[in-house]
């Protein structure tokens, strides 16, 4: 049997900063072209403002296979386009059935997940909460504070990410910013038949 050596890495507990760092993931507003709801406020902002970064994924490299699992940590900064909050690509695992664990380090966020047939849930995330993502669930996290939201994941090696079809359909509901808290909204580009 083939063996696979042991490793360890340091987590930041404080910034979710996971060291050594060997792959980081960066995305900024040109990378999220079409996944706000609001595709004039983002360009507006790239235009007077910059090209500003949204989120880090900081991934350490596993094989993406059965058996091994992966893991690392996403750093959500804060902020929002038109009044959505900064937030994730969001995707569905390539193999569908497989789960994922998020365990929150600091700052508030709120993860929403969907289902292929429409149905959808959401949970608040602070530091130390562990929250389940079941098989079949599309995942998504936004920052819905004013800090630096980060947050450790696991899943299986062999899960994979397909972001298309959430590219096409998006999620049901948004997160934005209403008298100053964080709502869940309709989508008004979630198109479930396409
Ligand atoms: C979590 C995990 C990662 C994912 C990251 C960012 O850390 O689910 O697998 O890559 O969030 O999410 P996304 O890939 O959807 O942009
Ligand atoms: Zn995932």
């Amino acid at each position: 049997m083939q063996t696979f050596e042991s490793f360890s890495k340091q987590l930041d507990l404080q910034t979710g900063v996971l060291e050594p760092v060997e792959c980081v993931i960066q995305r900024r507003l040109s990378d999220m072209r079409n996944i706000y709801i609001d595709e004039e406020a983002r360009e507006r902002i790239e235009r007077e403002e910059g090209d500003r970064l949204i989120y880090e994924v900081f991934v350490t490299k596993l094989p993406e296979k059965e058996g091994h699992l992966s893991y690392g940590t996403t750093i959500i900064y804060p902020g929002c386009v038109g009044e959505e909050f900064h937030i994730t690509k969001g995707h569905f695992h390539k193999l569908r059935n497989r789960a994922e664990v998020y365990i929150g380090i600091s700052g508030e966020g709120c993860l929403i997940m969907q289902s292929e047939d429409g149905s959808f849930r959401s949970l608040k995330m602070k530091r130390g909460t562990v929250a389940y993502v079941p098989p079949n669930w599309a995942h998504r996290t936004g920052n819905i504070g004013n800090e630096p939201f980060s947050f450790f994941a696991i899943w299986p090696g062999d899960a994979g990410h397909d972001y298309g079809a959430i590219e096409r359909s998006s999620f049901a509901k948004v997160l934005v910013v209403r008298g100053g808290q964080a709502v869940l909204i309709d989508n008004p580009k979630y198109a479930q038949d396409k």
